[in-house]
């Protein structure tokens, strides 16, 4: 098994300067950088097999449905799911939560019904399911968050979670604040009251082990891009039995088993979602990326990413003026925070001229952010080819910050 260090060769775009300092990519939960495995997974299947899935009897038809096919069976492992049917592929993680608000919970949901998220939640797990609310009067209810430190305030399930939930859907791992969420014990909660639940792993899938049999979950959901994978595909896993009953969301080719003038019969899961051309190099280049995480071990990943926010959240606490969000232990492989009398888009701007790339603003938790009294925060966010010297310069680059502000 390679080394985190060795595999940083893998990673043609991080031997780069940016602002004539070596490039230090700490924007990890925005996007993941991709291996050579991957890139040449892409240039392989468009200089040898592109063609159109599931209609050709051709040589190249063929080798493009097997490939499609057979990443879909490689994410149904990767999740450990029961069966390659369970996996629907989508543009990524939005699109997945607005293909079950728009199926499952438009032919479920009903007026008084209420749909349980927290406080935490990324706008994409959060608008899809006020547009729901509005199409089908349910309501919405919000497990809260406790403050800076970020952590869901699970004694108040007992309230919120009555029987009229028909909907529990959460994050894994909070991308602003880093809070690792049990996810087990809500599903397990969840299911008590017969509702259905929906983790969001966009921010987990790629850095833990997610087991959707050991999570207990009915939909999991995440996107590619942020576990090396290519832009513009995801996963929504569901549970067979909820992906039957569901019906379909957007009409077209491949989705249909026959069709009439006036009618037609839906083709069966996973293909009754997946109307038209799929992103079928998306999929070859995400098995790409999942089968290099799993030779890396997701295991060591988190170890690894976690060690690293654990460096950083120590380092950064020795600064004067400085607030922390998010758990001070247990955390996932992000930090958010500000430095006293500098603004967040300031931090990432100054940051950048020493090649250092953060992320500053909502970061899609404007809900959050007015609740935690703030508009925005800086963040960084780390992946296994990251390393500890890199924190190491961070957290210089912080100081210059602070001298340039006169903090
Ligand atoms: N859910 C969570 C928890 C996320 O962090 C993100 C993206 C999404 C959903 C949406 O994923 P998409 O691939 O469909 O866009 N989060 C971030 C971020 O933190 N910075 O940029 C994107």
């Amino acid at each position: 098994m390679p080394s985190f260090d060795q595999i940083r060769s893998d990673f043609p775009i991080l031997d780069q300067q940016v602002n004539g300092r070596p490039l230090i990519y700490f924007d990890n939960a925005a996007t993941s950088q991709k291996p050579l495995a991957v890139i040449e997974a892409l240039d392989a299947y468009y200089r040898r097999d592109n063609a159109n899935v599931h209609r050709g009897i051709h040589e190249l038809s063929n080798r493009a449905t097997q490939a499609y096919e057979g990443a879909r069976a490689r994410a149904a492992r990767f999740l450990n799911a029961r069966a390659p049917e369970e996996i629907v592929w989508t543009r990524g993680t939005t699109e997945a939560i607005n293909l079950v608000a728009n199926t499952w919970g438009v032919a479920n949901l009903k007026p008084g019904d209420r749909i349980l998220l927290t406080e935490m939640e990324h706008h994409s797990n959060l608008v899809p399911w006020q547009m729901l609310a509005q199409h089908t009067g349910a309501k919405l209810s919000f497990l809260p968050v406790t403050g800076d430190e970020g952590l869901l305030d699970v004694g108040q399930l007992d309230e919120l979670l009555t029987p009229a939930v028909k909907l529990f859907a959460f994050t894994h791992v909070s991308n602003t604040l880093g809070t690792v969420n049990p996810v087990a014990e809500l599903c397990q909660r969840a299911r008590a009251v017969g509702a259905v639940t929906l983790v969001d792993a966009a921010q987990s899938a790629g850095h833990l082990t997610v087991d959707v049999q050991a999570l207990g979950c009915d939909f999991l959901v995440f996107s590619g891009h942020k576990i090396c994978g290519p832009t513009g595909i995801g996963v929504l896993y569901g549970r067979r039995e909820l992906l039957e009953a569901m019906p379909p969301w957007q009409g077209g080719g491949d989705m249909i088993s026959s069709v009439d003038y006036y009618e037609s019969r839906w083709n069966t899961v996973p293909h009754k979602f997946e109307a038209g051309t799929p992103d079928i190099a998306g999929a070859i280049g995400l098995h790409a990326a999942m089968d290099y995480l799993d030779r890396l071990g997701r295991d060591r990943i988190f170890a690894h990413d976690r060690e690293l926010a654990r460096l950083a959240y120590e380092e950064l606490s020795r600064l004067k003026g400085i607030r922390l969000f998010g758990p001070k232990t247990g955390r996932g492989g992000l930090v958010s925070f500000l430095l006293e009398d500098v603004h967040a888009h300031d931090i990432v701007t100054v940051a950048d001229q020493f090649g250092v790339a953060l992320r500053g603003g909502h970061h899609c938790n404007q809900p959050l952010m007015k609740k935690l009294g703030v508009v925005s925060t800086a963040r960084a966010s780390f992946y296994f080819y990251n390393t500890a010297a890199e924190v190491t310069r961070f957290i210089e680059v912080m100081r210059e910050i602070q001298k340039f502000f006169g903090v």
